[in-house]
């Protein structure tokens, strides 16, 4: 099978890393490939940039010929909108880490990249997993470029997370950027609980949904967009009418 995995911001270098854990978790039979969005903003961290980071997604997801679609940002940005239009399933970073998370422990706390993203992780939150469960979301104030450059980031996490267990009373760690993809295990062993990586979490969640031989219902809300022309900047979205 293949598993797309759409990196919505346009940082090749961040694509490779999230290419990279991916491809770790994926069983023999998998392929992967990562992409990188061809429009938009460098790096998620706010709703200006998430809302603009939606149409990259969207064409990567139409232009895509793979079995099944991970959508690698922590805001799911565009999720819904993609499983209108995708012919497999398609899961997001965030809803495959704290479905993930909520099987592992009673509660789970989110670390994630800058104080502002805070709201949107709360929401998705509320929208993913039961009231309770998602026990805090915290910032450890590195922006999403940085992660790579920043020496620092793992002690930033690791004191970051130990906190969080700490105050929350959680069992799990989440990571809250995809950008972190590449810090579960050193996180978990320092830390001394189970750390999730969306990124991972997600690509497993496709796979097994392939796997299962099910795919998003066409049924109702998720049937194709009506069609109907687009205009402006957006024109090449538009179809038929
Ligand atoms: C993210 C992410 O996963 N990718 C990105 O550009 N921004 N999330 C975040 N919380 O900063």
């Amino acid at each position: 099978m293949r598993i797309m995995v759409v990196n919505p911001n346009t940082t090749a270098e961040m694509t490779a890393k999230i290419e990279l854990s991916a491809r770790a978790v994926a069983g023999p039979g998998t392929r992967v490939e990562a992409v990188t969005s061809s429009m938009g903003p460098a790096s998620i961290e706010s709703h200006y940039d998430e809302a603009l980071s939606v149409p990259g997604v969207l064409a990567a997801i139409r232009a895509g010929d793979a079995d099944g679609y991970v959508i690698a940002c922590f805001g799911d940005p565009g999720l819904e909108a993609a499983r209108e239009v995708a012919a497999g399933p398609v899961v997001g970073i965030a809803e495959a880490a704290m479905h993930a998370a909520a099987l592992l422990g009673r509660g789970f706390s989110v670390v994630t990249t800058l104080d502002r993203t805070r709201g949107r992780a709360w929401d998705l939150a509320a929208r993913y997993v039961a009231p309770g469960v998602c026990r805090g979301v915290h910032a450890c104030d590195i922006p999403v470029l940085e992660l790579d450059r920043d020496p620092a980031v793992t002690e930033r996490v690791v004191t970051l997370a130990r906190a969080a267990l700490a105050r929350d009373g959680s069992d799990v760690i989440v990571l809250g950027c995809a950008g972190m993809a590449g810090l579960p295990s050193v996180v978990s062993e320092r830390v001394g609980v189970p750390v999730v990586d969306g990124v991972a979490a997600a690509t497993l969640l496709v796979q097994s949904l392939l796997t299962l031989g099910v795919s998003t219902s066409k049924h109702g809300e998720f049937a194709p967009p009506p069609p109907k022309p687009y205009t402006g900047a957006l024109a090449a979205f538009g179809s038929g009418g």
